[in-house]
């Protein structure tokens, strides 16, 4: 009894995680305009809180990634994105997720912050200038290329 016990708490207290059986990838888009890349303000999780991310989320079963960054930058930006190339490298996460960056042309609407504190329109110099600290950790190493990307823009 004590191990089944042991056993029902264990499964309990693992909670959602273990359960989870969607993909691990998450996608994040570039959305490029006019020089600018945009970055968004995270709202949460309060670690997260404040500092500026590529916005986007989780890809769904059965979903490509250019469908999923669609639907996230729908989702959280109210506006319509068509995803391109690959930017840096996929970044795994201590839980596990990866997360993969594209390039994304705005196609119709104007972004706004829906579930972020904040959105910004970042050149170069801005991202040069921008204090890492500020940035989700996930989605520093991306600011190099992002540089190179608007330099040649
Ligand atoms: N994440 C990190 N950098 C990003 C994005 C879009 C997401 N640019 C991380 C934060 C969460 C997970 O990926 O741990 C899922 O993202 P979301 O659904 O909370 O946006
Ligand atoms: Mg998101």
């Amino acid at each position: 009894f004590v191990m089944m016990g042991w056993l029902i708490a264990t499964r309990s207290a693992r909670g959602a995680e273990e359960t989870d059986d969607r993909p691990k990838d998450v996608v994040a888009a570039a959305v490029v305009d006019a020089g600018r890349v945009l970055l968004a303000q995270r709202a949460h999780p309060v670690e997260l809180a404040g500092k500026w991310e590529l916005p986007g989320g989780r890809v769904e079963s059965g979903e490509t990634h250019a469908a999923a960054l669609v639907r996230e930058i729908r989702e959280e930006l109210g506006a319509e994105v068509e995803a391109g190339d690959a930017v840096g490298k996929p970044v795994t996460l201590p839980n596990g997720l990866v997360l993969h960056a594209y390039r994304a042309r705005l196609r119709a609407g104007t972004p706004a912050a829906l579930e972020h504190l904040d959105l910004q329109w970042f050149t170069a110099d801005d991202l040069r200038r921008l204090d890492l600290d500020d940035v989700v950790p996930a989605d520093r190493d991306w600011i190099p290329e992002l540089c190179i990307i608007l330099d040649d823009a």
